[in-house]
């Protein structure tokens, strides 16, 4: 990271607290770099954060205006800012379980809204900090904590779930693509609605020794053959896409708003 970008890091609460391999550390430098490439200004940003690990990206690492809340409810508290100071850049970063499980509904409302902030979720399929029992994120037949025969349910496809409640930047990478990462941040930091982010980052203690990915280096091949580009997506047969899961941007700014229905089912003029 370049020094300049470390004026914006709490540099005496380093290292962070993360456990050797959490892909968490590598978001945090992600959106310190998105922030810088898409030149938003420090002091009119608020970071929004709930309980987790991922809670900790940034506060208390960022030297910026932090609200570090309750569990599940950081869309609730930075839907209160947004609109109390609609010039804030509200920029939420935090879990899986925390945005998702916990706070599934605030997410998806502020979706439906399009709330113009920004939701930064990573995904490490499990709640971590907690002792990594399994989540609406955990994929199918994969042990947990609390799944030690593998996961019954099928998980969410968190971003098909934002997209279906109306968000209009809504996007998906691993924190082994890196390059991309930092790019589809920085659009989402100035994205004209509601943006939303899913970061897969690997978790070794909890996910990866349970499930034969006991280092970053194994997570990073096991995302590369899952996790894939939705351009070579498209062109795969369904059988081919069993157990893929594709990464990109899904950008939906233009959809018109649904509010065409009530009159076409017999509705109210
Ligand atoms: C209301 C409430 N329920 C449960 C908890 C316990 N709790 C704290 S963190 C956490 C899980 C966090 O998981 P996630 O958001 O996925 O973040 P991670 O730690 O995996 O990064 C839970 C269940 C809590 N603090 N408050």
């Amino acid at each position: 990271m370049s020094r300049r970008l470390y004026d914006h890091l709490r540099l005496n609460v380093f290292p962070t607290p993360y456990c050797t391999g959490c892909g968490h550390g590598i978001l945090l430098g992600a959106v310190v770099r998105a922030m810088d490439e898409a030149t938003i200004d420090w002091d009119k940003t608020l970071f929004v954060s709930g309980i987790g690990c991922a809670a900790w990206i940034p506060s208390p690492h960022f030297k910026a205006d932090t609200l570090h809340t309750t569990h599940g409810r950081p869309i609730a508290f930075a839907t209160g800012a947004k609109l109390a100071n609609p010039e804030l850049n509200v920029v939420v970063a935090s879990g899986d379980g925390d945005l998702v499980a916990i706070g599934g509904n605030h997410l998806i409302h502020a979706a439906r809204r399009n709330l113009k902030i920004t939701v930064i979720c990573a995904n490490n399929n499990l709640y971590g900090m907690t002792g990594g029992q399994m989540a609406p994120t955990t994929p199918l037949g994969a042990r947990t904590q609390t799944s030690p025969w593998g996961a019954e349910e099928a998980p969410f496809d968190l971003c098909s779930l934002v997209r279906g409640a109306g968000g209009r930047f809504v996007a998906r990478h691993t924190v082994f693509q890196i390059h991309q990462l930092i790019k589809t941040l920085s659009k989402a930091l100035t994205a004209d609605g509601f943006a939303f982010v899913e970061v897969l980052s690997p978790c070794p203690t909890h996910f990866g020794k349970l499930n034969k990915v006991p280092t970053l280096g194994d997570f990073r091949e096991q995302m590369k053959s899952v996790y894939i580009d939705r351009r070579r997506w498209d062109k795969m047969t369904p059988e081919e896409r069993c157990d893929k899961v594709p990464t990109g941007v899904w950008c939906t700014d233009n959809i018109p708003l649904r509010s065409a229905g009530g009159n076409k089912m017999g509705g109210a003029e």
